[in-house]
C-alpha cells in the first residue's frame, strides 16, 4: 500500500490505465473518483480482512447494530482521514492537476435513512470502529434512497434519489454468505419429528452487501451488511414469474414504502422480516463456525435493536432456536432474552409500531405463532407480577385490538430498555412505559445520544479544528472529552476573535452556497439563525415562521422598530404524505419570496430554505451556524442530535427544555444557552387539565392574532385557502403542540439573542464555552456507555 505521495501517484495512475486504458490526464473526472475510492477500499481492506480474523480467533463478543436505517453520508473524506491518507493522497492529485474537493463533490449522498435515528446509527459504527470494538450493522440495501427534494413554487417535490448511479464501490457482495427468507405459506404439525413445520413458502434469497467501517487511527475495520433480496433457486411452484421478480424487488426499492394503503402494510413488514432473518442467519452460522452450538450465544453476541423496526429478531431468533437447532422454549428464551436489548426514540404514538395480527399471521404464519406463544406467556409472567391486575396485564398486552405491539415485545424480549435522553428516558420510566418498568425494574436505563466528532467537526470544520489544535493541541481529538482543555481560554480575546473569524469564513462558505442554490443574496454579517431536521409539527418549524412574521409586520407597521440583522436559514424534508409539513415548507418559501422582496425590511431580514437537507448539506450548514434552532415542545424530542453538532461547532442553543437541549443547557450553564418554553411538567398538567385554549391567546395578544390572521388573508400569496390548513392546525384543533402557548417567551427569547450577539466579546465568550463543554455529546462517550452497561464488549484484541 503506498506510503508516499509518489507511490500514491504510481498507483493511481496504473489504475487508471488499467481499467480504463487511458492516462490520468485523459480520464473522465468519474473515472479518477472511482479509482481513488477503489484505492481507498483496498487500502482498508487489509485492515478489515485482519479484524474479522482478530475476533474470530480471540473468540471475542461482537455487537450487531440492527437498523432499518443508516443515514452514512459520503465516505470517501471520512475514510481517508480516519485510514491517515487525506494528505498524500491530496498532494499526489494536485501534482496531477487534480483538485480533490471536486473528486469529493462526485460521491453520492448514502442516504439511507430518514432522519436521527439513521444517522445516530451512522455515528455509532463511527465511534465503535474508531474505538476498536468489534461490530456489525445489518440494513437494506435501497435501490434509493430518501428521496431528493425539490423545491418548486415552493412546494416540496420528491424525486427518486439514485444514489448507486455510479455504482458503490465501498461495497462487496457476498454471495457465499446468502441465505433463504421464508415468507407466505402455512404452518403444519409434523408427528414424527414432534415440530411445526413451514410449509408452501416463498423463498427470497437475501445477498448482503458488505460495506467496510474504517476506524480512525486504529487497524479495527468493522462491517456494515446491506442485504439485498434476489429471486430464490426454490421458485414458488405455480406462481406467476413477473409478479414474483416484482415482488422481489418492492423489498429493496424504497425506505419506509407508503405505509397508508394495506399493501404498502404488507411490504413494510416483509422489509423488516426480510433483514432481521437474513441477518440472524448469518450471526448464527458465523457463530457455528467457532462453537459447537447456540447455547453461548448471547455471550458472544449481542442484538442492539434500533427502533421497533428490527424487533422480529426476537421470535425469529426464537424460531431459529427451537425450529433449526431444537431447543427447549425456555432454553430459548434464556439465550434471546440475553442477547437482545431495544433503543426507543420516540413516543409519538403513531411512530410506535403495531401490525395487524392477520397480516403477521399470513406474511409469516411460524414467527406469529412464535409471537402468540411469547404473549400468552408473558401475560403470565405479568398475571404474577402484579397479582392479577387485569387493569396492567391490559395496558402491556403484546397482542391486543387485533395487533401486534412491537414496543411490548421488543420490552419483553430484551433485556435492557434505553432512552435516548436523560429527560426522554425519564419520561419513558415515569410515564409512557411505566408499567413495563414496574414489571421490569432495572431494565430501564438512559444512554444520552452522541455525534461523531471526526465527521461533525474534524472533518467538515477543518478551520476550527485547525484554531483548537492550535490552541489546546490535538488530545482532543482521540479523547473529545478533552474539549474542556479550552475552558482556559474562552476569555482569551484574541482566540476569540480569531474564532470569529473562523465563524466568518464559514459564514461566507454558506451565503455562496445560497447565493449558488437559492439566487438569495444573505448579509455575512446578520445572525445565521438556523432550524435543519426533519419537518414534523412537534419541531415547530411553523412557530419560528410565525415569529418571522411577527417580526416582519412589527417592522412594517413601526418603521422605528428594527432588528439586528437576521438570515433564518431552514432545511427540512416532509413524508410526502404528511400535508401539514408540507404546507409548512410552502409557507416558509412564501414567507420569504415576501420578506426577502420588501426593500424596507430586506437590510434586516432574510429568510432562506435549503432544499434537500441531507448529511452532506448539513457538513456546510452547522459551521456557518450562530443560532441553533431546537424548539420543539417539550417532552416531544427524544434527543435531538444536531442540537450536539451546532454546540460543537460554536452555535448557541436557543431552545427548549426537551431531549438533549436539557442536558446541553446543564453543561453550558445558564447563561451560555438561551432557553424558553413550557416545561414538560408544565405541559402535562395543561394537558391533562384540558385547560389550554388557543382562541384565547389569539384573543388576548394582539401579535399572535396579526400573525395568525395573515394565515388567511391573502399575506403571503394569492390564494387565501392556501395555508387553511394551517389556520386549523392551530385555531380549529386547539394548537395540539403549545405553539400560541410558548410565542410570548420564544419572542423574548429571539431578544435575548438579539442583544447577546451585538456584545462581541460575550458571544464569543458564550461560542467557546459550547465548544468546550461539546465533548460529553460525542459518540464516542454514548458508546463507551452502552460497552459499559448493556454490550459489555472488549476492544478488538491483535
Ligand atoms: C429520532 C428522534 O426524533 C430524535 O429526537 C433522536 O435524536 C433520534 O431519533 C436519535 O435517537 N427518531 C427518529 O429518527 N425516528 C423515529 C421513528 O423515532
Amino acid at each position: 500500500m503506498f506510503k508516499t505521495k509518489e507511490e500514491f501517484k504510481y498507483e493511481f495512475s496504473k489504475r487508471i490505465i488499467e481499467q480504463y486504458g487511458r492516462t490520468v490526464e485523459e480520464s473522465h473526472i468519474t473515472e479518477k473518483m472511482m479509482i481513488l475510492e477503489s484505492m481507498v477500499r483496498d487500502y482498508a481492506s487489509v485492515n478489515w480482512a485482519m479484524t474479522k480474523m482478530q475476533v474470530r480467533n480471540n473468540h471475542q463478543k461482537q455487537v450487531h447494530y440492527f437498523s432499518m436505517e443508516f443515514l452514512i453520508g459520503r465516505l470517501l473524506v471520512n475514510n481517508m482521514m480516519n485510514l491517515g491518507i487525506y494528505d498524500i493522497a491530496k498532494e499526489g492529485l494536485a501534482d496531477y492537476d487534480i483538485n480533490i474537493h471536486e473528486l469529493e463533490e462526485l460521491e453520492s449522498d448514502a442516504g439511507l435513512g430518514n432522519g436521527g435515528l439513521g444517522r445516530l446509527a451512522a455515528c455509532f459504527m463511527d465511534s465503535l470502529a474508531s474505538l476498536s470494538y468489534p461490530a456489525f450493522g445489518h440494513t437494506i440495501r435501497y435501490e434509493y434512497g430518501f428521496f431528493e427534494q425539490k423545491i418548486e413554487d415552493g412546494y416540496q417535490i420528491e424525486l427518486p434519489d439514485q444514489w448507486l448511479r455510479l455504482g458503490n464501490i465501498w461495497e462487496v457482495r457476498k454471495p457465499k454468505h446468502a441465505c433463504e427468507v421464508k415468507f407466505w405459506g402455512r404452518v403444519e404439525w409434523d408427528g414424527q419429528k414432534q415440530k411445526w413445520r413451514h410449509v408452501n413458502a416463498e423463498c427470497i434469497r437475501a445477498v448482503p452487501y458488505d460495506v467496510p467501517i474504517v476506524g480512525n487511527n486504529t487497524t479495527v475495520t468493522n462491517t456494515l451488511r446491506l442485504w439485498k433480496p434476489e429471486p430464490s433457486d426454490h421458485f414458488p411452484k405455480g406462481k406467476n414469474f413477473r409478479l414474483y421478480l416484482q415482488e422481489v424487488n418492492d423489498i429493496c426499492q424504497n425506505l419506509y414504502p407508503d405505509d397508508s394503503t394495506p399493501a404498502g402494510k404488507f411490504l413494510r413488514l416483509k422489509q423488516q422480516y426480510f433483514f432481521v432473518a437474513a441477518g440472524l442467519n448469518s450471526i448464527v452460522r458465523a457463530h457455528l463456525r467457532i462453537y459447537p452450538d447456540l447455547s453461548n450465544f448471547h455471550e458472544k453476541n449481542v442484538i442492539q435493536l434500533n427502533d421497533t423496526h428490527p424487533v422480529l429478531v426476537i421470535p425469529e431468533l426464537m424460531r431459529i432456536l427451537i425450529d433449526d437447532y431444537n431447543y427447549e422454549w425456555d432454553d430459548a428464551w434464556h439465550i434471546v432474552t440475553n442477547t437482545c436489548a431495544y433503543t426507543n426514540h420516540t413516543i409519538l404514538a403513531e411512530a410506535l409500531e403495531k401490525w395487524p395480527i392477520d397480516m403477521m399471521q399470513n406474511l409469516l404464519p411460524r414467527v406469529y405463532q412464535i409471537v402468540d406463544e411469547i404473549h400468552k406467556r408473558f401475560n403470565g409472567y405479568v398475571k404474577m407480577q402484579t397479582n392479577n391486575d387485569e387493569r396492567i396485564l391490559n395496558r402491556v398486552m403484546i397482542l391486543k385490538d387485533g395487533q401486534v405491539y412491537m414496543a411490548h415485545m421488543a420490552i419483553a424480549g430484551s433485556f435492557s430498555v434505553n432512552g435516548v435522553a436523560l429527560l426522554h428516558s425519564n419520561i419513558l420510566k415515569d410515564r409512557e412505559m411505566k408499567d413495563f418498568s414496574d414489571i421490569f425494574p432495572g431494565k430501564f436505563n438512559n444512554k444520552t445520544n452522541g455525534i461523531t466528532h471526526r465527521r461533525w467537526l474534524v472533518y467538515s470544520n477543518p478551520e476550527l479544528t485547525e484554531l483548537l489544535k492550535n490552541t489546546i493541541g490535538k488530545e482532543w481529538i482521540a479523547h473529545p472529552e478533552r474539549l474542556s482543555d479550552l475552558r482556559r481560554y474562552i476569555d482569551d480575546s484574541i482566540l476569540q476573535n480569531k474564532f470569529l473569524n473562523v465563524k466568518y469564513q464559514r459564514k461566507i462558505d454558506l451565503a455562496n452556497y445560497i447565493k449558488e442554490h437559492n439566487g438569495i443574496e444573505v448579509d455575512v454579517n446578520s445572525i445565521f439563525d438556523i432550524q435543519v431536521k426533519r419537518l414534523h409539527a412537534y419541531k415547530r418549524q411553523l412557530l419560528n415562521v410565525m415569529h418571522i412574521i411577527y417580526l416582519y409586520q412589527r417592522m412594517k407597521q413601526d418603521p422605528s422598530f428594527r432588528i439586528y440583522p437576521h438570515t433564518y436559514i431552514f432545511g427540512a424534508k416532509a413524508a410526502p404524505s404528511y400535508y401539514f409539513a408540507k404546507k409548512v415548507i410552502k409557507l416558509i418559501n412564501s414567507v420569504a419570496d415576501v420578506v426577502n422582496n420588501d426593500p424596507d425590511t430586506n437590510k434586516y431580514l432574510k429568510v432562506v430554505f435549503i432544499a434537500n437537507y441531507g448529511v452532506t448539506i448539513a457538513e456546510h450548514i452547522i459551521p456557518a451556524a450562530d443560532v441553533s434552532e431546537q424548539i420543539s415542545l417539550a417532552g416531544k424530542e427524544a434527543s435531538g442530535t444536531s442540537n450536539m453538532k451546532f454546540m460543537m461547532n460554536g452555535a448557541i442553543t436557543l431552545g427548549t427544555l426537551d431531549g438533549a437541549n436539557v442536558e446541553i443547557a446543564e453543561r453550558v450553564g445558564d447563561k451560555n444557552a438561551v432557553i424558553f418554553g413550557l416545561k414538560v411538567d408544565e405541559i402535562n398538567r395543561i394537558k391533562d387539565s384540558h385547560s389550554y385554549h388557543a382562541w384565547d391567546y389569539y384573543n388576548n395578544d394582539m401579535r399572535i392574532r396579526k400573525v395568525v390572521d395573515s394565515l388567511t388573508d391573502g399575506s403571503w400569496g394569492q390564494s387565501r385557502e392556501e395555508f387553511r390548513l394551517i389556520f386549523d392546525e392551530l385555531m380549529g384543533h386547539n394548537d395540539e403542540y403549545l405553539l400560541l402557548a410558548d410565542f410570548d417567551s420564544y419572542v423574548k427569547a429571539q431578544e435575548r439573542i438579539n442583544d447577546l450577539y451585538q456584545n462581541k466579546e460575550l458571544w464569543a465568550h458564550m461560542c467557546l464555552r459550547n465548544i468546550a463543554e461539546s465533548g460529553y455529546f460525542s459518540s464516542d462517550r454514548t458508546i463507551e456507555e452502552y460497552v459499559q452497561d448493556i454490550w459489555h464488549l472488549e476492544r478488538v484484541k491483535k
